[in-house]
């Protein structure tokens, strides 16, 4: 009897495969239902599952690490990492939203390989599923190899998504087996196969893979498209920087903005003022914190909110006391006095090279940006895309005019660690549903880091959050 024959059969013979009627994940009926999860009460069967695995798997299948995927496969991945001696990775099911909050727990680096060990594949989408975040952190996913596979279309949809599908037991041969030693009826196995015709491919549910979106571009991507020489350089820097973060400097002083630029300069993209908090305001501050945004490469952001005339705000953009023109990478303003705020401002920023992101969407609540409103801004954006970057916006995913708005930027206030708000109409999401859900691109945070003990420390946790969210969304 070969290892295979014998493992089918113990299989068999301790209820994991069971001949019936039974209703399956992906909503269809079978005449056949497999539970692997008893296989943790059996350390025999276990150890012989895993030694067998990776013997099955072709020379061509090389890998640095494993990772099962969960839950009932986790067993079966430690057992073959600690009786072959290859590292092994846990993908988290829940993303904490506090914490490191990793995808992905374990040692590794960039561009390692990863194979996936899986228990059962139907249509694959749990291994898609597990492969999306390993991809995200740098990994290659190559190869992923399975106990059982059902033969109902996994290894297409696998291939499809670069991924070789390695499989012990083939459903059919399964039955074969038990058919020739006695443990089935022929006409289990006549309706079997005729469930495996009907049934040959079984597609990734819709949750898994979406209906056709625009496919989410990176920054890389998106700096080339942008029209707009301040925008081209945002996306660069966040690419080079590994972070969207920017951080809103609402201090007390010029000189508590300047101390805290400097220790979290190096943890974000952008930093956003309003100069006209500051009661040390001198008119050399423009200069130092330019200084500063230099050394660490971020650019500036004066969020001044314009709302006038297009003549009105060329003089409060240029003149003043703050002179923001000089030293201002980006501005921001309302749309609600019309295209001409934005010609205003084009005549005295286009020549500097600076950008605009016009006000789509705010996140205070019961604010009357949205609907109609967010739409025009977009088409006032569009209009003048040489200047206008990007929008402050809070939930871009729901725009009509489609999320992926690739050349402009998105970039959301109202967020901290914690969903929720402030007693002053505040409004909070976390770093990964502005980015992912709610298809932003830089999340802008006050309090949450310059209220913490250790602001420097906690940028760098709302830079990981935000990065990671990113990655994620350019994986799916
Ligand atoms: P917070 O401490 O993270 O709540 O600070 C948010 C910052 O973003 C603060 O400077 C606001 O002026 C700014 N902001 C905002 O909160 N909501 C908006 O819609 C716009 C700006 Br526009």
């Amino acid at each position: 009897m070969s290892a295979m024959e014998a493992l089918i059969l113990q299989l068999h013979e301790i209820g994991a495969v069971k001949f019936g009627n039974f209703k399956l994940k992906s909503g269809i009926f079978s005449p056949v239902y497999i539970d692997l999860r008893l296989i943790v009460s059996y350390p025999s069967l276990l150890t012989q599952i895993s030694q067998t695995l990776i013997s099955s798997l072709p020379p061509s299948a090389t890998f640095d690490v494993v990772c099962g995927v969960p839950y009932t496969a986790l067993p079966i991945a430690t057992v073959v990492s600690v009786s072959n001696g290859i590292p092994m990775l846990m993908r988290r099911k829940e993303i904490k939203d506090y914490g490191t909050s990793k995808a992905i727990e374990g040692i590794f680096e960039k561009d390692q390989t990863c194979l996936i060990i899986e228990d059962l594949v139907t249509s694959g989408a749990s291994v898609l599923e597990t492969a999306a975040p390993l991809r995200a952190v740098g990994l290659k996913v190559s190869d992923a190899v399975v106990l059982i596979d059902r033969q109902q279309g996994g290894r297409e949809n696998l291939a499809e998504n670069g991924i070789k599908l390695h499989s012990m037991i083939m459903l059919t041969d399964m039955v074969r087996v038990l058919k020739e030693k006695g443990k089935i009826e022929e006409e289990v196995e006549v309706n079997l196969l005729k469930f495996l015709e009907e049934n040959r491919r079984v597609s990734v549910p819709s949750v898994e893979k979406p209906k056709p979106k625009p496919r989410v571009l990176g920054f890389k991507e998106r700096s080339e498209l942008s029209k707009n020489p301040t925008g081209k350089k945002l996306f660069d820097i966040m690419l080079k920087k590994e972070t969207n973060l920017c951080l809103a400097a609402d201090v007390r002083t010029a000189a508590e903005l300047l101390d805290i630029a400097d220790k979290v300069g190096p943890e974000i993209c952008l930093l956003k003022t309003h100069v006209d908090i500051l009661p040390d305001f001198t008119p050399d501050f423009g200069s130092k914190l330019r200084a500063i945004a230099d050394k660490h490469k971020f650019l500036i952001f004066e969020d001044r909110k314009f709302a006038d005339i297009g003549n009105t705000v060329t003089m409060q953009y240029e003149g003043g006391i703050f002179k923001i023109l000089e030293w201002a990478d980006i501005v921001n303003a309302h749309i609600i006095s019309g295209p001409g705020i934005v010609d205003g401002l084009k005549l005295k920023g286009l020549p500097r090279g600076r950008g605009l992101l016009l006000l789509a969407e705010m996140s205070s609540a019961g604010n009357l940006a949205t609907g109609d409103y967010t739409a025009a801004a977009v088409k006032i954006a569009d209009a003048h895309s040489d200047f206008v970057m990007g929008f402050i916006s809070v939930n871009p995913a729901s725009w009509k005019c489609g999320y992926v708005y690739p050349s402009m930027i998105h970039a959301t206030p109202g967020v901290q660690m914690v969903k929720g708000g402030d007693a002053l109409g505040q409004q909070y999401n976390t770093p990964h549903s502005v980015i992912t859900e709610r298809g932003s691109d830089i999340i802008i945070v006050g309090r949450g880091i310059i209220k913490a003990e250790n602001p420097a420390e906690t940028a760098h946790e709302y830079r990981v959050q935000g990065w990671n969210a990113y990655l994620e969304k350019c994986s799916q």
